[in-house]
């Protein structure tokens, strides 16, 4: 399957999705929406596939929602037309989606890459909330998913200053896993997701459920969740398959059920 403003490649069991907008640096416009909505549902579905990596150009992972699309829109068609419902798609893929962020991650960007499961990001990685400067505000989630992995002080400073942060200062925040040589970006982020993919596709999937419901709920009841998905475990052949693999000294063969 081919896409206008994606390359998408994979890797045994890993899909690279490649945002590819280089005259734009990688701004996210409606036919980039659509193609990712393409794309990862492509990759859910695939049985084959364990985990996907999205990233841009060294120079850009994404600057952000495209300006010129939307500079003479209407209220009735952003409320109206629910502009950026499509990108809940990223929100819904069951399996694990790392971004791997170089260059410039601002404004829609850098939500894009917070609403993955975690960020990779380069050393050049700039990290930027600048829709104030615009006369607007996030609108995919940044003022509340910065908030949730970095806390009010810093998110109320990116958000009202549009300031850009450095790939060391956001690890140093707790807004991305690592920091690795930007030469490095592509291999270690695949050597992650080759990791990832490698596990049973139902305890990843419960892992990602249950580290998903901590930023919804209060500690007693994501503890109950936890502890549920974890005693649904005992229901699968994975769980007995993994444990007689550890006792045995053994690669275990995961059957995904
Ligand atoms: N939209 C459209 N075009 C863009 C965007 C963008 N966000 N960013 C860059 N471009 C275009 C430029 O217009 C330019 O095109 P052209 O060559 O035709 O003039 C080309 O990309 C290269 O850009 P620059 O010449 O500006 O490159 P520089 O290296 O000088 O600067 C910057 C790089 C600092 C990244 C600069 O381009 C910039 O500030 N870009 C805008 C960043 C920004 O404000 N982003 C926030 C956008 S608003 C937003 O994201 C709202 C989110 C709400 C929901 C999101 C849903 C997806």
């Amino acid at each position: 399957m081919s896409y206008e403003t994606l390359l998408v490649e994979t890797h045994d069991r890993v899909t690279l999705i490649r945002l590819n907008r280089p005259q734009a640096l990688n701004a996210l416009n409606s036919q980039v929406m659509n193609d990712l909505i393409a794309a990862l549902g492509a990759f859910d579905a695939d049985d084959s596939q364990g985990c996907a990596v999205i990233t841009g150009s060294e120079k850009a992972f994404a600057a952000g929602a495209d300006i010129k699309e939307m500079a003479e829109l209407t209220f009735a068609d952003t409320f109206g037309g629910n502009l950026f419902a499509g990108y809940d798609r990223v929100i819904a893929t069951r399996k694990p989606v790392i971004a791997a962020v170089s260059g410039f991650a601002l404004g829609g960007g850098c939500e894009l890459a917070m609403m993955c499961d975690f960020i990779i990001a380069a050393d050049s990685a700039k990290f930027g909330q600048p829709e104030i400067k615009l006369g607007v505000t996030p609108g995919m989630g940044g003022s509340q998913r910065m908030a949730r992995a970095i806390g009010k002080a810093k998110t109320m400073e990116m958000c009202l200053t549009g300031r850009m942060m450095g790939a060391a200062e956001a690890e140093a925040a707790g807004l991305v896993a690592r920091v690795v040589p930007a030469a490095d970006l592509i291999a270690e982020a695949l050597k992650s997701a080759e990791a990832v993919a490698s596990m049973s596709p139902l305890a990843t999937r419960a892992v990602k459920e249950m580290v998903n419901v901590a930023f919804e709920t209060p500690l007693a009841q994501g503890v109950l969740f936890e502890r549920r998905l974890f005693d649904g475990l005992f229901g699968s052949e994975d769980q007995k398959e993994g444990m007689a693999a550890f006792i045995a000294k053994r690669a275990a063969d995961w059957k995904g059920r």
